[in-house]
């Protein structure tokens, strides 16, 4: 494939409710999309950068001047024949995953276009159909979070992840509990603590949590390695996990038990598939996480989710968990069984809807070989 053209474009939304983690509160996002054609197919991909460095050091600024300056220029003056060789023209630029990312995704989108094929099929997917979870932001008031909770359970949603920080755990956790005896429950602190609040993480053992997803800094696996050993709970890393490198020497530092795979922190898809892979062969269950993407993101989230060892709830909630209205024509809907099709037209299998896309849009360059 030679490519003809890249397009870097912003788009603008806002949240149907604002978001509430450890790191800060969302009420819309500006996503980056790209956008590459070869031979009269195109293919989209999704930057899940945001404008601050809150999860991780990239943002939108950051992303938009390594594709100019570096990433596009490298993809546009050679031939790519596969996924594989798009990350091989980037590797020797250190970091930028999120930027990386939305290059890959756009790539695996025009290749299994070009070949009639869904992403799915392409990588080895074998699910028709993923389970899915639901994250829970900080509220104001605990009733109103398990007013979230009962919502959500009802709609299907197999597990339910609260977001947690100093001050909104325990408690928070024990009321849900109460409310939702049984079902799959995780928290995730989104590096909020630190080693020394490993006994105050302890009581969190009482309540069968399915994980504790990175409660420490983003850069420190050995104290993870430390509070896991203390620990009932499964850890699960996620801003740990930058490639699968990460994964192979988290899982050997006993830092987790489990990782959550985000295609955008991890660079794409070919680290993406090496997370899965390393954490299959090491018996490690892996989960889709979510950056809160749109339909463009979220079908390359099903694609990748229906691995073979994507094992748990994936936070792949429906379109209308965050967006009034979505970016492709048809939004995605969680059945009453917790579950999420995976589309199985070509590429990402969904239609954008270019309309509401150009009525959204803020920004857009186009770049040519
Ligand atoms: O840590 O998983 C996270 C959203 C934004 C940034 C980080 C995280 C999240 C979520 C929501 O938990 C995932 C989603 O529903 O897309
Ligand atoms: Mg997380």
């Amino acid at each position: 494939v030679r490519l003809s053209s890249i397009d870097i474009r912003l788009i603008s939304l806002t949240l149907v409710r604002p978001f509430e983690t450890s790191f800060g509160r969302m009420d819309a996002r500006v996503v980056p999309l790209v956008r590459m054609e070869a031979d009269g197919v195109e293919g989209w991909g999704e930057i899940v950068a945001d404008d601050q460095p809150l999860f991780s050091a990239e943002t939108i600024t950051t992303a938009r001047h390594v594709l100019v300056d570096c990433f596009i220029p490298a993809l546009l003056s050679r031939p790519l024949s596969s996924v594989e060789d798009v990350a091989a023209a980037l590797r020797r630029f250190k970091g930028h995953q999120m930027a990386k990312a939305g290059l890959e995704l756009a790539f695996m989108d025009l290749a299994a276009r070009s070949r009639d094929l869904s992403i799915r099929t392409a990588i080895g997917g074998t699910r028709d159909r993923v389970p899915v979870g639901v994250s829970l932001g900080i509220e104001k008031t605990i009733p109103t979070l398990v007013d979230q909770v009962l919502a959500h359970v009802a709609q299907g949603y197999q597990r339910i992840k609260l977001k947690v920080k100093p001050g909104w755990d325990v408690d928070v956790v024990r009321a849900v509990r109460d409310a939702y005896p049984t079902g799959l429950l995780s928290v995730d602190a989104n590096t909020a603590y630190t080693l020394a609040d490993a006994e105050h993480l302890r009581q969190l053992d009482a309540f069968d949590l399915l994980m504790i997803e990175q409660p420490l800094a983003h850069d420190d696996m050995v104290d993870h390695a430390a509070l896991q050993r203390g620990l009932r709970t499964d850890i699960c890393l996620d801003e740990s996990i930058v490639h699968a490198r990460a994964a192979a020497h988290a899982l050997a530092l006993g830092s987790c038990r489990l990782i959550n795979i985000k295609i955008g922190r991890v660079g794409g898809y070919t680290e993406a598939l090496g997370i899965h892979d390393t954490c299959q062969a090491h018996g490690a269950p892996v989960w889709c996480g979510g950056m809160l993407e749109c339909g463009i993101g979220r079908a390359h989230n099903l694609a990748l989710a229906s691995l073979p060892n994507f094992s748990l709830p994936g936070d792949i909630s429906a379109s209308k968990r965050y967006w009034a209205r979505d970016v492709i024509t048809k939004p995605f809907e969680v059945a009453a069984d917790g579950t999420v099709e995976v589309p199985t037209g070509p590429g990402i299998g969904v239609d954008i809807d270019h309309a509401f896309l150009d009525e959204i849009t803020i920004e857009q360059r186009q770049f040519r070989a």
